[in-house]
């Protein structure tokens, strides 16, 4: 074990802009990390940088850009610096983390990667990424300019603009294409709902509200992270407050129970 109280963990978030009144976190690439950091009760302290200061100092750490899955190179966060006994060792990626600190901080009791679990894990990992993330493209996406500083606003919307080609104020759904959105987004956690009813007793499964049931894992910190995120970038929490009823509560539950994982240190 290496990191302790007095020699944390250093976790780079990025913050938003500095007078909203809520806690700061609000990315869910970032918050996947720390929610199993806080999981695995690890010793950590958060170093915040606005959106436009990442590439700045991810270059000043050292690091070069890491193909992103649309192709091109970024620099992108979360990234930790974990002070281990052979010197600080940087991990990026929120996958990645939250592998490394299973591997690294071994504790039977609070697994993110259960044994056996690692194919499915990513497997489910694939299929958020691919049939839920879109949703969240769309439809929040395009609010996190208004949660940012300046400049950061400004290099958001540039940069995501021409990512998807068009600009952000315009990926988001307009009139009737809003309503048909969110029906579709609210299918696309039916499919979600279905697998995860086979973890009921009555279809011979351990019961529970995680993905894996009875036990908290990297797919919970995945849809938690995302969660958090709809709340702090859609100020009336409205969005929130439709998927809450979805699914006989399923997400409001998971919610409850991760709560404890949450926390800004
Ligand atoms: N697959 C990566 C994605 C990380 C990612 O895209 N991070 C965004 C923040 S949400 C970022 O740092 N973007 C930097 C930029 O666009 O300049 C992970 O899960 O860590």
């Amino acid at each position: 074990m290496a990191a302790t109280e007095s020699n944390p963990i250093i976790f780079y978030d990025i913050t938003c802009a500095p007078d909203l009144p809520e806690a700061q976190a609000w990315s869910p690439n970032t918050l996947k990390a720390r929610v199993a950091l806080n999981y695995k009760r690890l010793p950590y302290k958060t170093i915040y940088i606005p959106y436009s200061e990442i590439t700045p100092t991810l270059k000043s750490l050292g690091l070069t850009a890491l193909e992103g899955q649309t192709g091109h190179k970024a620099f992108t966060l979360p990234i930790i610096i974990d002070p281990t006994p052979s010197g600080p060792k940087i991990v990026r990626d929120s996958a990645a983390i939250a592998h490394y600190l299973d591997a690294t901080y071994p504790d039977p009791e609070r697994t993110l990667f259960p044994p056996g679990s690692h194919a499915l894990q990513e497997l489910f990992y694939n299929h958020f990424n691919t049939q839920l993330s879109l949703y969240f493209i769309s439809l929040y996406l395009p609010l996190v300019p208004s949660i940012l500083d300046e400049e950061s606003a400004e290099y958001f919307t540039r940069t995501r603009s021409a990512a998807l080609g068009k600009p952000l104020g315009e990926v988001y759904p307009k009139g009737a294409e809003l309503e048909k959105m969110w029906e579709e987004f609210r299918g696309a956690f039916g499919v979600l709902d279905s697998a995860l009813q086979k973890n009921e007793v009555r279809h011979g499964g351990v019961g529970g509200d995680f993905v894996m049931g009875d036990k908290f894992t990297f797919a919970d910190c995945v849809l938690v992270a995302f969660f958090i995120w709809m709340n702090k970038v859609e100020p009336d929490r409205s969005g929130w407050e439709r998927v809450k009823g979805w699914h006989n509560g399923r997400w409001e539950r998971l919610w409850n129970k991760s709560r404890e994982f949450m926390q800004e240190k």
